[in-house]
């Protein structure tokens, strides 16, 4: 994983948009009034007039210092894709091990804020498993606070849907917990906490689930995966646990085929936009779907999850972002839910 980071470093830096290359301003500290804070909490600032020159300067520096940042940070984060986690086996389980504890997170280099992770990451790490298999998962709970998982799109047995009061009893602090099931329906599902989750799902419990199926002859045939979940109030609009300009860029070569597996865990609705190239839509909450179809913006509510295929059409840096503009852009340049899509030659 490093060395791929290492490579997509050095392609962003062999484009001449690296480090110094754009001289963004070290000047830009002007008293602007702010549209969003560092990660997005937003207060709008009235429009600009006409014949109010002062600050125009200002805007622009700031959104070349963010893109300067986020080049100079590019390659930076082994784990913004490839959450890892390891299982063992005990006889034919797969046996999964998540600590919940309380953490403080960056989404922002320099910018902790108090959150929830399971392993030491937010998002926790992603579970990948084959239809069929027997799952075990063991939850050590560190936090000050109860909290349970819920398995989230998986045609689990009851016992195992983990909802406190209804299914089970909460996990309270220091204790561990048990689930066991075997692996049902495949496709792109979740796991997050289902108790006091405002905060605790908000806040960071939470990761991707893939269940591959026993039968591949519907699986689309592609070069690279890419795991891409939303989050937004508690932590800022972030992808992956961070917020512009300390996402990671995808990185693919002209005619490959990637699959992107987006995920929504926030409170609110989050249109991703690909500019340059359309998204063919694969799957529905990890449904294949009869007629997968072509779009540019995919509409992604809390709980969705979608799976697309996208084409690499042609080489150079492509904007990648949600469409809500308060969730993305402000006078200060682009925050929380962009990354672009860098597209190589060969
Ligand atoms: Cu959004």
């Amino acid at each position: 994983m490093g060395k791929i980071n290492q490579t997509r470093r050095d392609f962003l830096k062999a484009l001449g948009v690296g480090t110094g290359a754009m001289g963004a301003g070290a000047i830009f500290n002007t008293g602007l009034a702010s549209a969003s804070g560092p990660n997005g909490d937003l207060e709008f600032s009235p429009p600009m007039q006409e014949g109010d020159t002062e600050a125009w300067q200002a805007i622009d520096i700031g959104h070349e210092e963010k893109i300067t940042t986020f080049l100079d940070n590019a390659g930076t984060d082994d784990i913004f894709w490839a959450r890892p986690i390891d299982f063992t086996m005990d006889g034919d389980v797969k046996v999964f091990e998540l600590t919940a504890e309380n953490v403080m997170w960056e989404t922002e280099v320099g910018n902790p804020r108090p959150g929830f992770a399971y392993n030491g990451m937010i998002p926790g790490p992603t579970i990948r498993v084959t239809e069929g298999d027997r799952v075990r998962v063991i939850v050590n709970n560190n936090m000050d606070q109860s909290t349970s998982i819920h398995w989230h799109g998986m045609d689990v047995p009851n016992d195992q849907d983990g909802v406190p009061y209804v299914t089970q009893a909460p996990i309270i602090p220091g204790e561990t917990y048990v689930y066991e099931f075997i692996a049902p329906n495949p496709g792109s599902h979740m796991y997050h906490s289902h108790h006091n989750s405002l905060e605790q799902v908000v806040g960071g419990l939470l990761g991707a689930f893939i269940i591959d199926p026993l039968d591949t002859r519907d699986e689309p045939q592609v070069d690279q995966e890419y795991v891409y979940i939303l989050n937004d109030s508690l932590l800022g609009f972030t992808v992956n646990g961070r917020s512009f300009p300390y996402t990671q860029p995808l990185v693919a070569k002209v005619g490959e085929r990637i699959r992107i597996r987006f995920y929504n865990e926030g409170l609110m609705i989050h249109p991703m936009h690909l500019h340059g190239m359309p998204m063919l839509v694969h799957a529905k909450d990890g449904y294949n779907l009869p007629a997968p179809y072509r779009c540019d913006t995919i509409n992604i509510a809390p709980g969705e999850r979608y799976d697309v295929i996208v084409q690499m059409r042609a080489a150079g840096i492509w904007a990648f972002h949600c469409h809500i503009l308060s969730h993305v852009e402000a006078r200060t340049g682009l925050f929380g839910m962009t990354t672009p899509l860098v597209i190589t030659e060969e």
